[in-house]
């Protein structure tokens, strides 16, 4: 009996400490590994790199969001990943073909944040490819639209 009450009290505790606790959102561990030499980031190896911002409308959320990530070309460089064109695999296996020179030619980011918060999984985390919609005009159509992957886990050459 005493030990049930202590369990008791123990798991009333738990909970009510985990209640009071400010809500520090930790970000997601999942890595995205790119190319085929072993490389792989996690949200904390994006950090550490310089960070690119970019402000814009999309088809997926509502109004305007902001973006933080790092450029795509940027991980690619660091990856060693020279191929013209790029296979993106997300966690449900929904796979889109990205050209190489999108990266070249535009801002493209894989974001880990939107509005200052870490995406979870279900938020279409924890990576998401973003282009740079509301500063290119001609990137507003649904062929962008469709290379938006979100829950990102790989990036292979092809
Ligand atoms: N994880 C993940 N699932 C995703 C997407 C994505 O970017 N990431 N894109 C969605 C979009 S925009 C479309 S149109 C459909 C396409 O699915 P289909 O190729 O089976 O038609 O997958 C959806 N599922
Ligand atoms: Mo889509």
């Amino acid at each position: 009996m005493f030990i049930l009450r202590t369990g008791l009290l123990a798991v009333f505790l738990l909970f009510s400490w985990s209640g009071l606790a400010p809500a520090q959102e930790q970000p997601e561990t999942l890595p995205l590994a790119i190319g085929t030499e072993g490389y792989k980031v996690t949200v904390a190896d994006l950090e550490k790199m310089p960070q690119t911002r970019i402000v814009t409308a999309t088809p997926f959320l509502p109004g305007t969001a902001t973006f933080e990530g790092v450029l795509l070309r940027e991980l690619l460089k660091a990856a060693k990943l020279t191929a013209p064109s790029l296979v993106m695999t997300a966690l449900n296996d929904y796979r889109v073909e990205v050209p190489a020179s999108d990266a070249e030619n535009y801002d493209v980011i894989v974001a880990y944040k939107v509005d200052g918060k870490y995406m979870r999984v279900r938020d279409k985390g924890p990576f998401w490819l973003i282009y740079p919609l509301d500063q290119h005009p001609e990137l507003r159509n649904e062929q962008t639209a469709t290379k938006m992957i979100w829950q990102i886990k790989a990036i292979d050459g092809e």
